[in-house]
Parts: structure tokens; sequence; C-alpha cells
């Protein structure tokens, strides 16, 4: 498992060790290189903007790393996580995002999750555009020992969503999470489509899917914001997962999705297999960018 402080470590060569011996003045980077630095790391211009407005007051470079990391915690909001206490069964969860951002792998992992508290997961396998769409998840859920619902090629994603919701209803599951196919937000139909899926999901549950998470691939920065948002309008994001921090230099735009988007981060993704999957950490992050324990590189 790789750890936060082994996955932020390309945003944090892209951050430049950004005080590196720090209580040497000289050494320290200028404001403005720090800016750079900064916006370089896909943090939004007008928050690094303010950042360095604040951290300009500090006298010794001790006190400028202070404030900054002050201003990185600010910026981010109050953790949410995600409550893994099945109150009201089955607890639905839909995963969308466009094509390739880790939707099937999360929804793998998340299931793995739900085995090791002792819940019952059910998965659903609703990407039903290509021939395979189901397969891979189908090999997670053998592996992990979850049960599985999936549909055909071609079938209605809408349909396959609404047999598993009333599967997991019936059979007494704690969690279902349903994985969906990758769709580029510019394409409405497929959108329109995403809706319906979630329309059908609350025929069955009138409250479910009580969580509609937005699976956003860090090695995008900040363009997965943009994505977002259109995701939120057309079916009401009430989080968000971002994956792949292991392989992104451009973790700086985690900021944005609190600044701009107002959706909780609730989960990251750090590596590949079925435990790297965290909780989001505020304290973690911000330290794992700022971490200076280490040679230059
Ligand atoms: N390093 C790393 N790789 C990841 C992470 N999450 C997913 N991946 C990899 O990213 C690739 C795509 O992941 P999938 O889960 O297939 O993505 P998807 O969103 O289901 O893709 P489509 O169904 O094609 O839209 C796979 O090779 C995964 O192993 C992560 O957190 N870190
Ligand atoms: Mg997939």
């Amino acid at each position: 498992m790789a750890g936060w402080l082994e996955a932020l470590r390309l945003t944090r060569r892209t951050l430049g060790g950004l005080f590196r011996g720090s209580g040497t003045a000289s050494r320290a980077a200028s404001l403005e290189e720090l800016e750079e630095q900064l916006i370089r790391a896909d943090v939004a211009p007008a928050l690094a903007a303010d950042w360095i407005k604040t951290v300009g007051r500090a006298e010794s470079v001790k006190e400028r790393q202070t404030l900054l990391r002050e201003a990185m915690l600010q910026s981010l909001s109050a953790e949410e996580g995600f409550n893994w206490d099945p109150v009201d069964k089955p607890q639905v969860v839909l995963l969308v995002g466009v094509n390739g951002s880790g939707k099937t792998t999360t929804c793998a992992k998340l299931g793995f999750q739900a085995n090791s508290r002792k819940h019952r997961a059910l998965l659903a396998g609703a990407d039903t555009f290509r021939a395979a769409g189901t397969d891979q998840l189908r090999i997670w859920a053998e592996r992990l020992g979850c049960e599985i619902v999936a549909g055909k090629q071609g079938a209605d994603a809408a349909a396959v969503a609404y047999d598993a919701t009333e599967a997991a209803l019936q059979r007494g599951y704690d969690y279902l999470f349903i994985d969906t196919a990758g769709r580029m937000h510019t394409k409405q139909p497929l959108m329109t489509e995403l809706q319906k899926v979630r329309r059908s999901i609350a025929k069955v549950k009138a409250d479910a899917p009580q969580e509609v998470w937005m699976v956003l691939d860090a090695s995008l920065g900040r363009n997965a914001i943009a994505q977002a948002r259109v995701f939120h309008e057309a079916v009401h994001l009430t989080g968000v997962v971002v994956t792949k921090m292991d392989g992104s230099s451009r973790g700086g735009f985690v900021f944005s999705i609190f600044q701009e988007l107002g959706i909780p981060l609730r989960l990251i993704g750090l590596g590949e297999q079925e435990n790297d999957l965290e909780p989001f950490s505020k304290v973690q992050f911000v330290e794992a960018l700022l971490n200076q324990d280490e040679p230059s590189e």
C-alpha cells in the first residue's frame, strides 16, 4: 500500500520542495516562485494568489511554512469519509465518471472495504456499453468473494441498476456499489442515460441511491473539475473519489474540489490494489505535500 507520503511524491516534486532549507532565508523560494510552483501543481491561480498574500506576512521561512500549512488546511472543508454503518439497508452508492477514471477499480475496492468490516456488499456491473464491460468487475468480485449482478452488453443500464437494487433489498445486503460505463460529460445522451439510471434505483427504494460519487482521475488535474461540474448538474453528486493520486503531479487540484464544487472529497485512491483506498484526510494530505524529509530530486 502506497500511503500518503509516497502517493503525493510527484505533486510534491512539482512543488519543488517549497521550503527546503527552511531557516536559511537565502535558500527559500521567492514569493513569486512559490506562487508559480503552486500553480504548476494545479492549485487554482486565484487560490494560490490568496495564499501568497497570507504567506507574504511571514517574517521567516519557518513562519511562511506555518502560514501556508494553515492556509492549505483552511481551504479544505471538514472531512466526511464514508459512514460504514449501514443504518438503512441497503446503502446504494452509484459510481459515475468519464472513461478510465477508475470507477470499476473503486467499486471493487469498496466491496473489499465492506467485506473487511464484515458487511455484506453486492456489486453491480451496469457498464453495458462494451462487450467486456462487466468482465473486469466479475474478476474482481470472484477474487474478493463478493456477489455480483451484471448486465449483458447492450442491456439497458437503468434496468441493470433496478434489478441490482431490488436484489440488494430483497436479499438483505448492507451495501450495493454500482459501477457504470465511462462517459464523456460532453455527450448529452449519455448524461441523460445516467439520470435514468438514478431514477430507476429510486423506483425500488425512494431514498436511493444515498450516494452518487464522481470518480476523478488525479492525473487530469484541474480539468477534472470541469467534468465534475457537468456531472453534478446532471445527477447531483454527493461526493467525489479521487483516484491515481499516486501517479499524478497535479494533486493541487484537490483544493478546487472544496473551493469550487462544494462537494465533499470522500475517498482517495493511492494505488491499484484492493486496499489502496483511504478516507480523505486533510492533515495527511497537506503534510504529505509539504513534507521535507527526503533528499532533493
Ligand atoms: N495507480 C493507480 N491506478 C489506478 C487507481 N485506480 C484505478 N487505477 C487504474 O486505472 C486504470 C483504469 O481503471 P478502471 O477502474 O478500469 O477505470 P474505469 O473508470 O472503470 O474505466 P472505464 O470503465 O473504461 O470508463 C486501471 O488500470 C486501474 O488499475 C489508483 O488509485 N491508482
Ligand atoms: Mg470500468
